[in-house]
């Protein structure tokens, strides 16, 4: 519930803004407008809320038995029973650390009297997940110093959702009037700058790409800061080749992009984010661990929480990494980008009957 106000708020001063924009809307138009607007937005929050339940399935299959297990709940027994939880966390893909960072919190609350009902035991285990999803207490919003340009390196394995991102990064920035120049990193794969390109059009982004097949990603993206320095941009937004995290050789080129960019612009990049692929398991935690290491990550986009997802194991990447959770995918479309929501992911890990 909570979850759909805040995407209803969010929405709305989406429609505020593109209502002050348009002022040739007569004030009586105006009104039906917004209403219908209003209307067509509280249906596309609650879709999106369907879509998180929907695609962190597979996570909360198996979870299931977490209810089932604390129906039997009595204080007296209480050890078995959070053993038991533990089990349970980590065949969900908390990993063993979480699970015994959460269990423990509850655990902590047992011997203090806070947790004495089943009801107590279930709300316990939903905070104790959203403290671990907030520890790092960074914000979620990308953190836009008032470097002009701002710049984003968008980083990540193989498909996991990296073009798809910042085609809806630079529609909504675009859309709030800042001025994005997206840079075709990805000279690797022959058709990537074309896809790159079609995001460009969908959200009206400048694109620059290489300019002959020998250009490096780490030259371009020197370039591009150049470019975007004196021609006004607001935000230059970096796509990369995917990468497998084990690949010596490749991670290095990516280190490379890093450090080229800074030595046009210092303090650049300002965000570094790694693209995770939300239907991926435990793996995530060891790709995030790689590219942390090589290119000092700030946060975290999960995408694909469409689909049949496995929400546990992004809990163990925040837990040990202490990055933020920034956005979340929930489709394949422009707009199909969320900012991420602690209490309604677990809310969808954990549904209230
Ligand atoms: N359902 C769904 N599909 C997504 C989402 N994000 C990306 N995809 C799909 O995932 C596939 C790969 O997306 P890309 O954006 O090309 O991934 P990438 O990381 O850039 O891939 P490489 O450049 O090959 O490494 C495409 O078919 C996208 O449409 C999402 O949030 N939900
Ligand atoms: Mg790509």
């Amino acid at each position: 519930m909570k979850f759909q106000v805040c995407l209803i708020c969010f929405y709305l001063a989406q429609v505020k803004r593109s209502y002050r924009c348009d002022q040739a809307v007569s004030a009586g138009a105006g009104a039906g407008l917004l209403q219908k607007l209003g209307r067509v937005l509280r249906e596309k929050a609650a879709t999106d809320l369907e879509r998180i339940t929907k695609g962190t399935s597979k996570t909360r299959e198996k979870l299931g038995v977490v209810d089932e297990l604390f129906s039997y709940w009595t204080l007296e027994d209480s050890e078995d029973t959070l053993e038991q939880l533990e089990d349970l966390l980590i065949t969900a893909d908390f990993g063993p650390k979480t699970a015994l960072k959460v269990v423990d919190a509850i655990r902590g609350d047992i011997r203090s009297g806070l947790v004495k009902t089943r009801n107590d035991v279930r709300t316990r285990l939903k905070q104790s997940i959203v403290d671990v999803l907030k520890a790092s207490g960074k914000s979620s919003d990308l953190e836009f110093p008032d470097a002009k340009p701002a710049v984003l390196l968008i980083v990540g394995v193989n498909g996991g959702g990296k073009t798809t991102t910042i085609g809806k990064l630079a529609y909504k920035y675009g859309s709030e009037g800042v001025k994005v120049l997206l840079v075709a990193g990805d000279t690797f794969r022959a058709a990537a700058a074309e896809q790159l390109a079609g995001w460009a059009e969908r959200s009206s982004a400048q694109l620059i790409s290489a300019t002959s097949p020998k250009q490096r990603p780490d030259s371009l993206m020197y370039s591009a800061v150049e470019q975007a320095m004196k021609d006004d941009t607001d935000l230059v937004i970096c796509d990369t080749s995917g990468r497998l995290h084990t690949n010596i050789g490749l991670m290095e080129e990516l280190a490379k992009c890093k450090r080229s960019i800074g030595k046009r612009m210092p303090g650049a990049p300002h965000e570094v984010l790694l693209i995770l692929d939300g239907t991926t398991g435990l793996n995530m935690l060891n790709q995030a661990r790689e590219f942390n290491e090589t290119v000092q990550l700030t946060g975290l986009v999960l995408t694909k929480l469409d689909g049949t997802a496995r929400g546990g194991a992004v809990v163990s990447v925040v837990d040990e990494l202490r990055l933020p959770i920034k956005f979340v995918g929930v489709g394949e479309t422009v707009e199909d980008l969320q900012p991420f929501q602690a209490e309604a992911f677990v809310d969808a890990l954990f549904p209230d009957n």
